[in-house]
């Protein structure tokens, strides 16, 4: 989907992420074995998600379309060490527009530092304005704001309210 990020210094782009063992690529169904599902639980609860239960769900991701998932291995060790997930949704609105959400945004602390995690989340952006989306948002708590900020993102004003119901 491209390389060119560049509002990065020193500059690196999902080609050449900064390392020559870093490789920055969409989520497969064996990513299970590499981590995913762990390096989520830097973000927030997982829960007790089995082989199965993650194939599973990424088949039904498959089926319903629209979801797109990037990770960064480090393979010399075969680990996911980031990820971010680009879920688009199907609008009528904005000339049957699509819209982009941001989720799921995680880097191994271990790896902080190296500009990741706005590798990452600038990738998942491009790729979501190469597929035509009209906007792209995201939540986050307030100390990421200046990082979400620095790359290009802002609190949109009289509209930067994030409300939930919790299930
Ligand atoms: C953050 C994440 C969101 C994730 C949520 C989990 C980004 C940009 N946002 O808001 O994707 O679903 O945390 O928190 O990565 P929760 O467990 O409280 O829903």
């Amino acid at each position: 989907w491209g390389s060119v990020i560049n509002c990065l210094n020193p500059p690196i782009t999902n080609e050449t992420p900064g390392e020559p063992w870093l490789l920055v690529r969409p989520l497969c169904i064996s990513d299970y074995n590499k981590g995913y599902v762990q390096i989520l639980s830097q973000l927030t609860t997982v829960g007790n998600v089995s082989k199965t239960d993650f194939e599973r769900q990424f088949m039904n991701m498959r089926k319903a379309g629209g979801y797109y998932i990037t990770v960064i291995e480090d393979t010399r060790i075969n680990r996911i060490i980031g990820a971010s997930s680009l879920i688009t949704e199907f609008k009528i609105i904005h000339n049957c527009g699509i819209r982009g959400r941001l989720e799921d945004v995680v880097v191994n602390n271990t790896y902080r530092g190296k500009q990741l995690g706005k590798l990452i989340v600038l990738t998942v952006s491009l790729l979501a304005k190469k597929l035509g989306c009209y906007k792209m948002s995201l939540d986050c708590k307030d100390s990421l704001i200046p990082f979400y900020k620095s790359i290009g993102y802002k609190l949109e004003p009289g509209n930067a309210n994030s409300m939930i119901t919790r299930y």
